[in-house]
């Protein structure tokens, strides 16, 4: 669900406050300008057909629409800078969120998927997922947006606005969730041919589950010692697979596609576009362009049984 009314944590609460405020706001301005217009077409002299036009009002401009005028552009400058106001005290508030024991995540958005690097003070502790962001509840985020190609825009509704991610540059985002959840991120910036399968997941869950979940990603992959799992892990270290993909505990180490050490823990494939079931993934090695057309990860032409052991192996990748 992405909904802005249903916030799960302050800095979501602080923009519905603002939303409910404008909404409210124009609300009274939009009825009040046809109630308006109503009486004045209700009021208004009516001409028969034998009338003659009445120009009086040309020759003369009227004091009292002018004043009535006056009085309504002064009402909606009142109005703006109201609004202005509005905006200026939630950016404030948006601004406060206490940092304290934050947790720090980079997020680095691809076309078209999205990496998590999970930063602690501690080099072995560090550990990098895609596209399933986990994290504690009521312990601040302290997201680090970066790209590596064009702008793009990380936005979960339920947590927090809306901010860009732009080549070259960083930005931050402080998030809080307070309420555990699964809440659907998603890119909300045109960025290419497959900027609708751009999504993302957040789940925060209370903070002792979420250092177990922590502590199994820093864990190299768990890999199942079945033949044809075996068999997967040899092809797949031996294609074209490793020139793109990192699992940790192997030898592949390449950053140009996700992090797939721990891809059976994840509830969707290619950011948000497949459910991650033994059909899906071996229908998107096959022929990824199927699914997003486009999308930096070419179709191979590898037998079923190969695929079928690439599978075997890759969904033992707890
Ligand atoms: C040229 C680089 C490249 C090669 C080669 C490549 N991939 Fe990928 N792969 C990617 C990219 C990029 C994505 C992300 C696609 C997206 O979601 O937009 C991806 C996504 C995936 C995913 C989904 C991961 C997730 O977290 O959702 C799996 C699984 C995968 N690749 C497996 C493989 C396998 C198996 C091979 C070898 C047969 C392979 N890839 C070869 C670049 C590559
Ligand atoms: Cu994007």
């Amino acid at each position: 669900m992405m909904d802005i009314l249903s916030p799960a944590g302050p800095q979501a609460a602080h923009i519905r406050e603002l939303w409910h405020v404008t909404v409210l706001l124009c609300t009274l301005v939009f009825a009040g300008v046809l109630s308006v217009l109503a009486y004045v077409l209700w009021k208004r002299p009516r001409a028969g057909e034998a009338d003659t036009p009445d120009l009086a009002a040309r020759g003369a401009p009227e004091a009292g629409p002018r004043r009535r005028v006056s009085a309504a552009v002064a009402a909606s400058v009142l109005g703006l800078l109201f609004l202005i106001v509005a905006s200026v005290v939630t950016d404030r508030a948006l601004a406060h969120l206490s940092l304290k024991d934050a947790l720090h995540v980079e997020v680095t958005a691809n076309q078209w998927w999205w990496e998590a690097r999970y930063d602690d003070p501690q080099a072995s502790r560090v550990f990098t997922t895609a596209n399933e962001l986990h994290i504690p509840v009521g312990r601040p985020v302290i997201f680090t947006l970066r790209s590596n190609d064009v702008i793009h825009s990380l936005w979960v509704p339920q947590l927090a606005g809306k901010k860009d991610l732009i080549p070259g540059r960083t930005a931050t985002l402080h998030v809080r969730a307070d309420q555990a959840g699964s809440y659907r991120g998603q890119c909300a910036e045109f960025c290419g041919f497959q900027h609708a399968f751009m999504a993302f997941t957040v789940v925060a869950k209370p903070p002792a589950e979420y250092e177990a979940w922590a502590e199994h990603q820093r864990q190299p992959a768990a890999e199942s010692g079945d033949a044809r799992a075996v068999r997967g892990r040899e092809l797949f270290l031996g294609t074209s697979c490793v020139m793109c993909h990192a699992v940790q505990g192997t030898s592949a180490s390449a950053r140009r596609g996700p992090d797939l050490t721990h891809l059976a823990s994840r509830e969707t494939l290619a950011a948000g576009t497949l459910p991650n079931k033994p059909d899906a993934l071996k229908q998107w090695i096959r022929n990824p362009q199927q699914f997003k057309p486009g999308v930096n990860m070419p179709a191979t032409n590898l037998p079923d049984s190969d695929l079928d052991a690439l599978v075997a192996w890759l969904g033992s990748l707890q």
